[in-house]
């Protein structure tokens, strides 16, 4: 009779249940899974730190729809991962942290990095759990996979003690659990439906705001219909960007701050009214602003504003239920109104700016003098990972998104070091296309020894750091006896870093060498480094200082 490893039952259970990439370090007790999933033919990446490799798994879970994997071994190495199940748990992104435990049988003794592993879990997990027998394992691993993309998508972590991994079953003792479905797609009620448009067709001044959710979902064809159907100023988050076009001509982007300030009814498609739209309140929104909110999650509904109209499901689903009632009493959102005119002079008035802004040739370089050029050279379907504070928030308008999930950054949690595991996952998914990760000096710093996992693996990414000496900048001379908090070593070499595994790394200062310089380094065949030296005092357009005053 035939017998079979926990590994290997581990292993067998995640491919069966549409699990593709594991991320992680492996050391004692883990090395035998990572070696049954290469077997079964999961794509494991070796990581150099736990944490991006978990920040790699959740962008799995968003990328694909079925959860990416994060292996850590006990005590130090899973606690690791928790950094990434938090920024799941933040961000609704599927995503299951694996950790090796101390064998059972020495619980309470101090075993070798015994640690209470489910209980840190537990708080970022929909679902932790830890077997009770080897044979049991695919009963696990399908409720783990199952908890991560029904319903809000989310973290799980499985424990997996020693002897449980190492242990033997016979094999026909072990029952295979069938392959959790993708999740069922919910609809609204057609009175919602029918609710939802006539608040919007009783608004003078509509917003229609389009969220990862949206992204998440897939929903990128039914709300482009929605869009161009109604005629609707819409507006994206950060990674709700791309769903729609950023250059699709009802896009009001550019007028921000004017139209959430403005609009007296919003419709969110998968966006939340959390910090990073102002929770929906004044100032920043007006106090009468009327809500239709689209969720899959029940319990968000009405957070922080209530609202009017709620419409609990699937973004997908329930749009493609918006868009056939539309077909059947077609509806437009006047073209000429004052809200449109408003919207257009704010438009054009922040597109002068900005080309003010990007022309600025002096040294040191400006942000926005930068990302003229990177703008220019990224392929259309480029896929962009973004990180840092104003590096971040500049890079998010400046830089447009014509594809659905082709932007990551650091998300709902603001979490520094997610950006090259990010990138990794987004190399690994779409080896394809052009994965560009451009980064701040300090949000580089994270992780950036991933630069030699990504070039292990060969993968398609170029470096881009915008250094600017520190954490919102810091001074070109380090007095030792006196360094801000907030500083980093002045013109550090980032790009050497290159040097590590052969590759290419450019330190760039002045503005005419910027653009040959970002164009060789992006047809390199490993992942170069580039490194762009700016002014410490370049910062955003002046009444936006967002994340400075929050
Ligand atoms: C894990 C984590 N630690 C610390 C912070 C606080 N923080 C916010 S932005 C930032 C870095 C900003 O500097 P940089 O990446 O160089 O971008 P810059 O604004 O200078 O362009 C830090 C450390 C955070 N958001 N997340
Ligand atoms: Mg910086």
């Amino acid at each position: 009779m035939a017998t079979i490893t926990g590994a290997q039952i581990i292993a067998k259970s995640l491919k069966q249940q549409g699990v593709e990439y594991m991320f992680g370090i492996v050391g004692i007790p883990v090395i035998p899974i990572a070696a049954a999933a290469q077997r079964e033919g999961i794509k494991f990446f070796g990581f150099r730190n736990e944490q991006a490799g978990s920040y790699a798994a959740a962008a799995i879970g968003y990328l694909t729809g079925r959860p990416g994997v994060c292996l850590g071994v006990s005590g130090p190495g899973m606690i690791h991962g928790i950094a990434g199940m938090a920024n799941a748990w933040s961000n609704c992104w599927p995503m299951i942290l694996i950790g090796g435990a101390n064998d059972s049988y020495q619980n309470g003794q101090g075993a070798f990095q015994e640690a209470p592993q489910i209980e840190t879990a537990r708080p970022y997990a929909k679902y932790a759990a830890r077997p009770d027998s080897i044979a049991r394992i695919p009963y696990y691993v399908e409720q783990a996979v199952r908890h991560t993309i029904y319903g809000r998508p989310g973290a799980a972590y499985l424990d997996f003690p020693g002897d449980i991994i190492s242990g033997q079953v016979e094999e026909d003792t072990v029952a295979f659990t069938p392959r959790c479905p993708d999740p069922n797609r919910p609809m609204a009620p057609e009175t919602a439906i029918e609710d939802a448009l006539a608040a919007l067709k009783s608004a003078e001044r509509p917003l229609v705001i389009v969220g990862k959710g949206a992204a998440y979902a897939r929903a990128e064809d039914e709300v482009r219909e929605f869009i161009e159907a109604t005629q609707l100023p819409f507006l994206a988050t950060p990674m709700g960007k791309g769903v729609v076009p950023d250059d699709h001509p009802l896009s009001a982007a550019p007028a921000r701050s004017h139209i959430l300030q403005n609009a007296d009814v919003i419709f969110l498609m998968g966006a939340r009214l959390n910090w990073m739209l102002h929770f929906g309140v004044p100032p920043r929104f007006s106090d009468k602003v009327r809500v239709i909110q689209m969720d899959i999650e029940p319990e968000e509904i009405g957070t922080n504003v209530p609202t009017e109209v709620a419409l609990v499901g699937d973004a997908k689903a329930i749009t493609g239920q918006l868009n056939a009632a539309l077909k059947k009493n077609p509806w437009q959102y006047p073209a000429e109104t004052t809200w449109w005119t408003s919207i257009a002079a704010k438009i054009e008035e922040n597109r002068k700016t900005t080309e003010e802004m990007m022309a600025d040739e002096s040294v040191p370089m400006t942000y926005y003098r930068v990302y003229r050029d990177i703008r220019e050279l990224l392929p259309r379907d480029a896929i962009i990972q973004n990180e840092g504070a104003s590096t971040m928030d500049i890079g998010r308008t400046m830089m447009p998104n014509f594809f659905p999930r082709h932007r990551l950054d650091a998300g709902t949690f603001g979490t520094m070091g997610v950006g090259l595991g990010q990138a990794i996952a987004a190399a690994a998914v779409h080896p394809d296309k052009k994965v560009v990760c451009i980064e701040g000096d300090s949000a580089f710093g994270f992780s950036g020894m991933e630069v030699e996992t990504a070039a292990r693996y060969g993968m398609n990414i170029t470096f881009i750091i915008i250094n600017n000496n520190g954490i919102g900048g810091g001074p070109d001379t380090l007095d030792p006896a006196r360094i801000p908090p907030s500083a980093y070593t002045p013109s550090a070499h980032y790009e050497k870093m290159a040097e590590i595994y052969g590759g290419k790394g450019f330190f760039v200062t002045q503005p005419d060498q910027l653009k040959s310089t970002l164009e060789e380094a992006m047809a390199t065949e490993k992942p170069s480094i580039v490194n762009i030296m700016i002014s410490a005092r370049s910062g955003r357009k002046p009444q936006q200082f967002a994340w400075l005053t929050r």
